[in-house]
């Protein structure tokens, strides 16, 4: 009885010419990357963008999310961005700066003090430079920047008042040289690690101490695995959303219209979402145990003047690169 039931209800909507209707390949299937566990608002504000695509696109356009370094880590998923052996990458502004020097920029060490200098930078020409760089690399980079956030230092050890805490410190850092250089120049001992290894170096203690976002620090459940937070607020940290250059090109206009305006509001969406967060983490993160510290920036900012880390990252950049910066938060060196 079930069978003539489940027989009868089929030809109407589930069968072509006898055979049942499995989803049909989209024109575009399209394969996203990135570094981060499901839950975070990244991941979340992504599967929204991916399901508004599918429907304006009429299924012509098909985002598959690969979260939580399932492809590999930060430096796989680059090569494999610029490769075409995946579609978009979501690159820390530290990360793709291995591959885009400028694009560190906005990881100067205290330069950015609050979010209303940040996205304004980022959505006006300091923004506009970065991915003009990340164009010449054959990368397409989209308009608005994702939030990671202002990056906090975690330890198992014992919690960072002042700079002189920092000393000898083993403190994980990401693949980039920005982040070494200024933990250097803080007297700290930096590893450079890729994501996909910090909460298991944390755990066998190859590093004492990390340095993230609390959105990361909650989603990634470091709280485990470390027992003091010091709210250094040493570098604001964002997401370039990129594209494949040649796969963007080979988009025809109208669906490129499509995945843009999704992906770009669902960034906006995403900056949204750590905004509230930002409110409420750091109490959830000391119901889990981990103590919170409030150190004094101003020692941080000397050690790093006195180590002469912003005159050499203001040589590095170049002048037209950090005039920009300086635009935008005030002189640093
Ligand atoms: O690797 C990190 O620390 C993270 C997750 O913040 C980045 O993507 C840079």
């Amino acid at each position: 009885r079930s069978l003539i039931k489940g027989l009868t209800a089929l030809p109407a909507a589930g069968m072509v010419s006898g055979f049942p209707l499995v989803a049909r390949a989209a024109e575009f299937s399209l394969k996203y990357g990135n570094n981060l566990p499901l839950s975070h608002p990244l991941n979340i504000r992504a599967q929204e963008a991916a399901d508004r695509i599918r429907k304006e696109s009429n299924g012509r356009v098909e985002l598959a999310i690969y979260p939580n370094n399932q492809l590999g880590g930060d430096t796989d998923m680059l090569a494999q961005v610029r490769s075409g052996g995946i579609d978009f990458f979501t690159p820390s502004a530290l990360v793709i700066a291995t591959l885009v020097p400028a694009a560190a920029i906005n990881a100067v060490g205290f330069a950015f003090t609050n979010y209303d200098q940040v996205w304004k930078a980022m959505d006006g020409p300091l923004g506009a430079m970065v991915r003009a760089e990340i164009a010449k690399r054959k990368l397409y980079a989209f308009e608005k920047m994702w939030d990671n956030g202002f990056r906090q230092t975690t330890s198992s050890k014992g919690a960072v008042h002042s700079a002189k805490d920092m000393d000898g410190l083993k403190i994980r850092v990401p693949v980039s040289p920005m982040p070494i250089a200024m933990f250097k120049g803080l007297g700290a001992a930096p590893a450079s690690l890729q994501f996909s290894e910090v909460y298991s170096s944390l755990q066998t203690r190859i590093v004492d101490a990390q340095e993230n976002p609390l959105p990361i620090i909650q989603v990634a459940k470091l709280y485990e695995v470390q027992k003091f937070c010091s709210l250094t607020n040493h570098i604001w940290d964002g997401y370039w959303f990129i594209a494949n250059g040649r796969m963007w090109e080979s988009l025809p206009a109208d669906l490129k219209k499509i995945v843009a305006t999704a992906i770009n509001d669902a960034g906006m969406a995403q900056r949204g979402d750590i905004s509230q967060l930002n409110a409420s983490v750091q109490a959830d993160l000391a119901s889990k145990g981990l103590q919170f510290n409030q150190p004094d920036a101003e020692s941080f900012r000397a050690a790093l003047r006195s180590s002469g880390f912003y005159k050499d990252w203001q040589g590095r950049f170049g002048k037209d690169v950090w005039s920009l910066l300086e635009g935008a938060v005030g002189k640093l060196a």
